[in-house]
């Protein structure tokens, strides 16, 4: 410290010196550890600045009541610029990190991490959408059903293969014996819906079905869209033509010749499946033209029991509804062979069939593009 301060000859000149000394030597300290040295040797114990401060006591009263003032205002001036210096410090610490840990987040992510809608989400906009400009309403429903909402309500038997333990995904009975499940189809919306709307009912849904199945064209969870009218003139004439005016919009083809095959269903009655017209030589399959026919959806007219079950009166309502397997129907659009691939979450094969999220769908330019 400087020679000229000394706590037995203190005099207001030199607490002045002291004062610009420090303050010089404060500013000047490079970091923390310079700034602390300077404030150890001012207000440390054994600083100098303490050690005039215990000189008070030795003082005179004249004398204390000059240099007391001087002094409080000598520690207090130092003390504040050591904690100026020391914000600055912690300023200029902060600034430095966050410049080096800046991010430019307007810059495009590396293409390698892009996203892309998978088809199937894609397609079942498509037919959301389609079904949508036919006045059809789109519900939802849990992938966790009962045995009642999955099977009973849908007039399976109680001993149909379908319950049996190999097809359906069944969870551990709870207090009260009953098992859950995973939905083995959509329709327990269908269900859903009778149960809670009066009708008219003009419904679609869509979403996750599973099956204890798994080989080239099944996948254990699959995806479904499903239909549903209910009133109190309906017919298998306005089914088929719900149909095809599907078949063209989903398919993008002027005309489609399609063809009812008679099948049996639990939960409709007539059942039918629905073939198109389609051309299957070169490799690929052509939808619309050609000599042969590709069976693409199930359908019928709602059974009574069904309606009964779900709280309708089936002497005065009935209905139609139909299914299809939205995996195969995406395949056979966009080219997707083999289901697996679907669910392999190989960014590679979703970079090359998914889809922009800013193109979405719209009848209006063609629902492909
Ligand atoms: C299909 C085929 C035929 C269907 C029936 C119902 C309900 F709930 F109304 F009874 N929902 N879905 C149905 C009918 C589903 O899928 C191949």
């Amino acid at each position: 410290m400087d020679a000229a301060v000394n706590a037995t000859t203190i005099s207001a000149t030199n607490v002045e010196a002291l004062e610009r000394d420090l303050i010089a030597r404060i500013d000047a300290s490079a970091d923390d550890a310079a700034l602390e040295a300077v404030r150890v040797e001012a207000l440390g114990k054994q600083g100098v600045v303490s050690g005039l401060m215990r000189t008070l006591g030795q003082m005179s009263p004249d004398e204390r009541q000059v240099m007391g003032p001087k002094l409080n205002r000598l520690r207090d001036l130092v003390a504040e610029a050591i904690a100026v210096r020391k914000a600055a410090f912690a300023e200029a610490a902060l600034e430095a990190k966050l410049r080096a840990e800046a991010v430019d987040v307007t810059l495009p992510a590396p293409r390698a991490y892009q996203g892309a809608i998978h088809p199937i989400s894609r397609v079942m906009e498509e037919m959301a959408l389609i079904f949508g400009e036919m006045g059809f309403t789109l519900e939802e429903g849990p992938d966790i059903e009962t045995d009642f909402n999955n099977f009973t309500a849908l007039n399976f038997p109680e001993k149909h293969p379908a319950r049996d333990m190999h097809d359906t995904f069944f969870f551990h009975p709870g207090a009260d014996g009953a098992r859950k499940l995973l939905r083995t189809h959509t329709s327990p919306v269908q269900v859903r819906t009778m149960l809670k709307q009066r009708p008219p009912i003009r419904m679609i849904c869509q979403g996750r079905t599973y099956r204890k199945d798994s080989d080239a064209t099944h996948t254990p969870m699959f995806h479904q869209t499903e239909g549903l009218v209910i009133d109190e003139k309906t017919t298998m004439a306005d089914l088929k033509g719900v149909l095809m005016a599907f078949v063209k919009a989903y398919f993008e083809v002027d005309t489609v010749e399609v063809r009812f095959r008679p099948h049996f269903f639990p939960f409709t009655e007539p059942s039918a499946e629905m073939d198109v017209r389609c051309d299957r030589s070169g490799g690929q399959i052509r939808i619309g033209q050609g000599d042969d026919w590709l069976e693409i959806l199930g359908c019928g007219m709602v059974h009574p029991n069904v309606i009964r079950n779900c709280g309708l009166d089936p002497e005065k309502y009935q209905g139609y509804a139909f299914g299809m397997g939205v995996d195969r129907l995406a395949g056979l659009k966009y080219g997707m062979p083999d289901l697996r691939d679907y669910f392999a979450a190989d960014v590679r094969w979703l970079r090359h069939y998914g889809f922009s999220p800013y193109l979405l769908p719209g009848l209006a330019q063609g629902i492909a593009s």
